[in-house]
């Protein structure tokens, strides 16, 4: 029985440690960036929170176009996730492994379709975009 539990206690640190975990840049001050971080752990994913006053030197670091941007940066494995990205798109990126440099919900759509937006009470039409490493990008997702 004891080996049993550390066999299982060794399969789940091993999946669970690097796939699920997203780093998070934002400012100190943003809401939305912590209702969406929120959101992620609701869905599964482990968050480190890093408060950065400089936000575009991280768009400049991970060559996000000013396009593409949003408020926040997560990181996960090699692929960026700029703005209010559904936890559900990452996980599918995450599966499909597709050689792109990441997701982004550029500026900020306000819906109830919106993680970490939801200020009015209604759905936005939005589009998830995957960026490739040319930094050209495509639509992901189409919400409405
Ligand atoms: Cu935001």
């Amino acid at each position: 029985m004891k080996y049993f539990i550390l066999i299982l206690a060794f399969v789940s640190l091993s999946c669970g440690a690097s796939k699920n975990k997203v780093s998070v840049y934002m400012s100190p001050t943003c809401g939305c960036c912590k209702k969406w971080v929120s959101h992620l752990k609701d869905n599964g994913f482990e968050v480190e929170s890093i408060y950065e006053n400089n936000m575009r030197s991280i768009k400049t670091k991970y060559k996000i176009s000013q396009q593409n941007t949003s408020c926040h940066t997560g990181i996960i494995g090699s692929y960026f996730i700029e703005g209010h990205v559904p936890a559900s798109d990452i996980r599918e990126l995450l599966e499909k492994n597709p050689d792109v440099a990441g997701l982004a919900v550029p500026g900020m759509p306000a819906g109830t379709n919106v993680p970490g937006m939801e200020t009015i009470n209604e759905k936005a039409e939005y589009d998830v975009l995957y960026v490739k490493k040319d930094g050209s990008s495509a639509v992901w997702k189409h919400y409405n």
